[in-house]
């Protein structure tokens, strides 16, 4: 019987060291230690045992139980330690790994112009001044004194959206609405968006945006035209830069210029950029037209004023050396990232 029962718990410890996982200990545990284990089995049929011999057979018994229990625990602990190990190995962190790349945007080429000139006029006292998009014939036309027979009018130059409303086809109509709103001394600029009904090539698209700024004070000349033209010209393109007015003609203006600057690329000398004429050109300019003030509520024999309006999409291509228009709109990153 001794030796059964040594029997029997050399088998269970040796199960229970061949045992992977939880599941097949418990099992173990059931078939030696259960209600229907071997052990049980013999602790239940003692009654058929020499009375000397219980105590010697139970105390075996109980003693090769514990030491199965001891086991037990033992591998038990075993296994949960290794399922520890395996699952801290799966949730490691490389800490030294490179992060994942944040694409970090960039501002659009046109956005870093109009921010730059933006700057340069609120330096000089200007302030922003926005107008709608969807304009009165009044206030894109009328109000700034072109006749009524002007080209510019024209269905094919304009997109109209009824017979008196139609796209701006350009900014000056905010200027108009700043003269009507506000008493001089006027010192605004108004950028936006503006359309014009032309065909889509290399410098030209219906939709683009334009900067127009306007000054009115007392005594106004065309020197303070000049000193706040070349002074932004020299902050857009450098202290290097010549800049040259030609003589022009806007209704809206008397006397009216062209405003050129020195082309970077030759020095002035004459190249493929400007045409071989050593000039770019890159704003109109004058001197209000006193028409304009007046139809505007301004005085003309108290107050002057100059205005002058350039093209952005134009000076970010002189800038960077864009020589496609529609780079700005086709949205290919490969163009954007190089700003
Ligand atoms: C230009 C050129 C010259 C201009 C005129 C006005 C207003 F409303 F005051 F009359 N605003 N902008 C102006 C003058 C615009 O763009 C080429």
């Amino acid at each position: 019987m001794e030796d059964k029962i040594k029997a029997i718990q050399e088998e269970a410890i040796a199960k229970i060291g061949s045992v992977s996982n939880l599941d097949d200990l418990e099992g173990v545990r059931v078939d030696y230690l259960g209600k229907k284990g071997d052990l049980t089995k013999i602790l239940r049929g003692m009654g058929s045992l020499e009375p000397e011999m219980r105590p010697v057979i139970g105390g075996l018994v109980n003693k090769v139980k514990g030491e199965i229990n001891k086991a037990i625990s033992q591998k038990e602990s075993q296994l949960k330690e290794a399922a520890k190990k395996e699952r801290l190995k799966m949730e490691t962190i490389d800490v030294t790994l490179p992060g994942n790349e944040l694409k970090v945007g960039k501002k659009h080429p046109l956005t870093l112009v109009f921010d730059e000139i933006k700057d340069i006029f609120l330096g000089l006292g200007f302030t922003i001044a926005e107008g709608p998009e969807i304009e009165t014939d009044y206030y894109n036309f009328e109000a700034l004194n072109f006749p009524d027979n002007h080209p510019a009018r024209d269905m094919q130059d304009t997109f109209y959206i009824t017979e008196n409303t139609l796209l701006r086809t350009h900014t000056s109509s905010v200027q108009i609405r700043t003269m009507e709103g506000q008493e001089p001394p006027i010192r605004v600029i108004a950028p936006g968006r503006v359309y014009r009904s032309d065909d889509i090539d290399a410098t030209h698209t219906p939709v683009f945006h334009q900067i127009e700024g306007l000054m009115v004070d007392k005594d106004i000349s065309f020197a303070n035209l000049k000193g706040v033209l070349i002074k932004l010209i020299k902050e857009l393109f450098g202290d290097d830069r010549e800049v040259r007015f030609r003589p022009s003609y806007f209704p809206f203006t008397e006397p009216s210029a062209e405003v050129d600057v020195s082309c970077a690329a030759c020095d002035g000398d004459g190249c493929r950029v400007c045409s071989g004429t050593g000039w770019l050109e890159i704003l109109g300019a004058g001197m209000v037209h006193p028409n304009v003030l007046e139809m505007s509520g301004v005085d003309s024999e108290e107050w002057s004023g100059f205005a002058f309006g350039m093209g952005v999409e134009r000076i970010a291509m002189l800038k960077y050396g864009i020589d496609d228009i529609r780079l700005l709109y086709n949205n290919d990153l490969r163009f954007l990232k190089q700003f």
